[in-house]
């Protein structure tokens, strides 16, 4: 059984830094950049906690900042390993952060690299946006819409309980699906992730939900997305983790 689906869409709030916007939850992709009124999302789905605000940035500020990252970026395809065997994540990744940021998932553990200076300068906007701290980023690169994260959730302890994960997109619009651990109907909720959006993940989001980005072959154009986090060692052992983690799949919706 579902419970009631509250959601709350509200004007854009100057102390968020919202800009001009428009699409959202299932909504109207920016296919053929046209922007209507600015509308951020709150949406509570059971226990999920989820802001998406479409276009936190404008399509000028955009489209520069994701230029500017691709040349500056260097991303790789990285391996991990799932059920014992090892796998090429299907998209190209870095991980970014403070020197002791190291961040264990899917059986690998990733040595931050450096912040670079525009990342940093976002950081500290996305901060402001989601009201926390954060000392590292995951970016993803998706070359194309052959490129996809399969289900997981953001729960590894060195994130500790009840994590904040701020999610900024810029590129290719790409599907975001939201379903909770136990299959329910109704789901999986829709986001469609545009240039220059944010997505913040809050509260038990990650112990009752999966999220995942699937394989899109119509979509042609790359994508970059940064999801900025905290993580500590002083939270592992706070946190269990799972061991569902998926994302190394090609993006095809797993039933829980
Ligand atoms: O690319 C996205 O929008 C999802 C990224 C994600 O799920 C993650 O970094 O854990």
């Amino acid at each position: 059984m579902v419970s009631p689906l509250a959601i709350e869409m509200r004007k854009a709030g100057e102390e968020r830094g919202v800009m001009s916007g428009s699409a959202g939850m299932s909504g109207p992709t920016h296919e053929g950049r046209v922007r209507s009124a600015a509308l951020s999302h709150s949406v509570m789905l059971d226990t999920a906690d989820v802001e998406f605000i479409p276009a936190w940035i404008s399509l000028q500020e955009a489209d520069a900042l994701f230029s500017c990252l691709l040349e500056r970026l260097v991303l790789k395809q990285e391996s991990i390993v799932i059920a014992g065997r090892t796998v090429l994540q299907p998209r190209l990744m870095l991980w970014m952060g403070d020197p002791d940021a190291t961040y264990r998932y899917s059986g690998r553990s990733f040595v931050p690299v450096a912040w670079d200076d525009r990342v940093i300068e976002l950081r500290s906007r996305v901060e402001r946006a989601a009201r926390q701290r954060f000392n590292s980023v995951l970016i993803n690169l998706y070359r194309n819409g052959q490129d996809s994260m399969g289900y997981h959730a953001d729960d590894e302890p060195e994130l500790g309980p009840k994590p904040t994960i701020a999610s900024f997109s810029l590129g290719a619009t790409r599907r975001f699906l939201l379903k909770p651990r136990r299959k329910r109907s109704g789901f999986p909720r829709e986001f469609a992730l545009t240039h220059g959006s944010l997505l913040i993940m809050r509260g038990t989001t990650q112990e009752n939900f999966v999220h995942g980005v699937p394989k899109e072959p119509k979509v042609s154009g790359p994508r970059l997305n940064l999801t900025f986090r905290y993580v500590s060692r002083a939270s592992v052992g706070q946190s269990a983790g799972t061991d569902s983690d998926e994302r190394s799949t090609s993006g095809s919706i797993h039933q829980a």
